[in-house]
Formats: C-alpha cells, sequence, structure tokens
C-alpha cells in the first residue's frame, strides 16, 4: 500500500495553530498516480475515519440573479461576453426566494444555496441579500450565497446577518487560470476566500474539471485547497457542463475515472472537509455517481436545476439513495 503523506508529520503534541499539514504538488500528484482501487481503498478509509459512509448532505441551489456578467469566465453560461441561451434576470424579490427556500427545506435540504452571476456585489445588492440570509435562516436552513468577489468589510455585513457558508471556488491551478479567465486573477479568489475565513464564516470552495487543464493542474489545484488553514469546509468538485457559446464549449471530456481520482485526491488530503459531487451530475450514470461516492464525496446538489443547467432532479435522487442505501443528513 502506498503511504504518501503530507510534508510535515502531525504529532499529538502540535499545538492547533501550527497542525497545518502541507500537501506538495508532487505528493497529490503521486496518489493521482496508485492504482486505482488502492486509491479508492485508502480514500474509503479517510472517509470512515471521519464520516458515516452511508450518510450524503444536500444543498440546494437557487440562481438569485442571472446572467448579464461582466466577468470573462470562459465555461459559463452567465457570462455577458458570451452568446449563450442564459437570458438575464434582475435580483429576485426575497419572498420569492423564501418561497423557494420553504419547498427546499420541505423536500429535506439541509442548506440553501443562493448564487448570483456578478463579479461581486454592489452595497445596494449586499443589503437585499443579507435581508434573504436573515429570512431563510429564519427558516432553520443552513445558508451559502456565492456573490463574487467581496471588498472590505462586506464579509461582516454577510457574518452579521447570520451567513453559514460563503462558496467562492479557485476553479483551477493558479497557473492554468489565466487561460480561462483574464478579468480577474486567480489572487483575488484567494483573497476574497481569506477575508471570509476572517469574518468567521466557513468556506465553501472547489474547482471545475475538464477545462482542458493537466492533471498537474488538477493536483496543484487540490493542493492548494488543502493547504488553506484550515482547509475549506465544503468542496464542491464540478464537471465541466458544456454551454454552447461559451469558449470552452466544445472541451474534450475529462475521464470519467480521472474526475474519480479527483475527489478520491480531495477527500485524502481533506479528510473532515464535506466533498461535493456537483455540477455534471446530471450526464453521469448512477455507477459513476456510485463510484464518486466510494471516493469519498458525501455532498450533492438537491434540486431540479443548478444555476442555468439541469440537474438530476430530487425524484432521480431519491431514487439513487434508495438504490444505494444512503441516508440524506
Ligand atoms: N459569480 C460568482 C463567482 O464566479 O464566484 C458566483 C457564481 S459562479 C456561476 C459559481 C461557480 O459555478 C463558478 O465558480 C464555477 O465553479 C461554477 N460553474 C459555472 N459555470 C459552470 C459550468 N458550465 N460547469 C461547471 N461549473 C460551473
Ligand atoms: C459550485 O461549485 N457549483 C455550483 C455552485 N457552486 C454555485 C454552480 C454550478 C453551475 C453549473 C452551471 C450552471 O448551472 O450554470
Ligand atoms: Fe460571472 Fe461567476 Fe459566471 Fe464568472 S463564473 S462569468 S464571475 S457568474
Amino acid at each position: 500500500m502506498n503511504t504518501i503523506s503530507p510534508a510535515v508529520a502531525l504529532t499529538p503534541d502540535t499545538p492547533a495553530p501550527v497542525r497545518s499539514a502541507k500537501w506538495t504538488v508532487s505528493q497529490v500528484e503521486a496518489l493521482y498516480q496508485m492504482p486505482l482501487m488502492d486509491l479508492l481503498f485508502r480514500a474509503q478509509q479517510v472517509h470512515r475515519e471521519n464520516f458515516d459512509p452511508n450518510e450524503v448532505q444536500r444543498s440546494t441551489l437557487i440562481s438569485i440573479k442571472t446572467g448579464g456578467c461582466s466577468e470573462d469566465c470562459s465555461y459559463c453560461s452567465q457570462s455577458a461576453r458570451y452568446k449563450t441561451e442564459t437570458e438575464r434576470e434582475a435580483l429576485m424579490q426575497v419572498e420569492d426566494v423564501l418561497a423557494a427556500a420553504r419547498e427546499a427545506k420541505a423536500k429535506g435540504a439541509s442548506r440553501f444555496c443562493m448564487g448570483a452571476a456578478w463579479r461581486g456585489p454592489k452595497e445596494k445588492e449586499l443589503e437585499v441579500v443579507t435581508q434573504m440570509i436573515r429570512e431563510v435562516k429564519s427558516l432553520g436552513l443552513e445558508t451559502c450565497v456565492t456573490l463574487g468577489m467581496l471588498k472590505e468589510g462586506q464579509a461582516d455585513q454577510l457574518k452579521e446577518a447570520g451567513l453559514d457558508y460563503y462558496n467562492h471556488n479557485l476553479d483551477t491551478d493558479a497557473e492554468f487560470y489565466g487561460q480561462v479567465i483574464t478579468t480577474h486573477k486567480h489572487a483575488d479568489r484567494v483573497d476574497t476566500i481569506s477575508q471570509v475565513r476572517h469574518a468567521g464564516i466557513k468556506v465553501c470552495s472547489g474547482g471545475i474539471l475538464g477545462m482542458g487543464e493537466s492533471r498537474r493542474n488538477r493536483a496543484a489545484m487540490v493542493a492548494q485547497l488543502a493547504n488553506l488553514n484550515p482547509p475549506p469546509e465544503s468542496v464542491p468538485i464540478n464537471n465541466l457542463v458544456s454551454i454552447p457559446g461559451t469558449p470552452l464549449a466544445k472541451t474534450e471530456q475529462i475521464d470519467n475515472f480521472e474526475f474519480v481520482r479527483t475527489i478520491a485526491a480531495a477527500r485524502i488530503t481533506m479528510p473532515t472537509s464535506f466533498v461535493r459531487l456537483s455540477a455534471g451530475r446530471e450526464a453521469m450514470g448512477d455507477e459513476m455517481q456510485a463510484l464518486c461516492f466510494f471516493a469519498g464525496a458525501n455532498s450533492i446538489f438537491y434540486c431540479d436545476k443548478l444555476l442555468t443547467t439541469s440537474n438530476p432532479g430530487i425524484d432521480r435522487d431519491q431514487a439513487l439513495f434508495d438504490k444505494l442505501g444512503l441516508r440524506p443528513i
């Protein structure tokens, strides 16, 4: 059995603040190079040490402001720069968001994630979002928002409203980032994550696979996430949903096993984080999803629609949970 471990050995005497295990890119790459059965076995062992392997967390996602985004993210249906089928919609009314949250709760979601197609929120917009957070939270749901880059003080306003999680993905390796997005920098993403962390909000950060990145890029992204101190509580791994009209529309799909290896690498390097099998599930068969759960994924988006594209929907998910004996948490 391969015994790859973090570069810094942790002893029980290591004081809490310096107990940050550093993963090098090569170490994560070495995980990818393991025979698949060894890798899956190791990931499942780590998973079982930290979680009930039959439990999966479910978040419902809603787009509270759709399309017309100033950014040029090459994968995104919502960038104003590409001609896609997504139509621009104004920021939703608080009551409408609340109605959707009630429905999500009734259907069994534990977290409600609200996404906006912004480079970052303006003050007026943030005020409306904080109202949404307060109201959704009062229903007894965990709250998550993804609003783009934050300016100083904005994370504190979100914390003050009671926000539980902020989603801000690294999306890909710093070295590859410029080939996918030019209107903001990878370092800007890291900066927003650090503001969120300092405000005392839990971090949800992951990335997208299948954008033409190399295995080394994937390993570097996983290592960077794992080396955040502490690592994100929630790590969404998205499989690129190909959007006609975007520059990445015709990119070759990532091999399924390479995707599963990435889930396993995330599980091993971030043992106590929830790893979310995110966008791209609709195109996956039940067997592929089961393999991802075996590799350590323990969270999904539970809704008919993601932001602008479709998701398996709760009936198919319920049937899958029944078949696999999975329990929602
Ligand atoms: N505008 C904000 C931002 O960029 O952080 C929030 C919304 S943005 C749509 C949230 C995330 O959705 C992106 O960071 C990316 O990881 C994911 N995403 C967007 N389009 C996608 C696609 N076509 N396939 C897979 N994931 C996608
Ligand atoms: C995340 O990592 N994936 C979600 C959520 N965070 C905001 C978004 C997926 C979007 C997929 C493409 C779409 O529906 O537009
Ligand atoms: Fe805008 Fe976010 Fe889409 Fe980039 S990923 S274009 S920032 S909505």
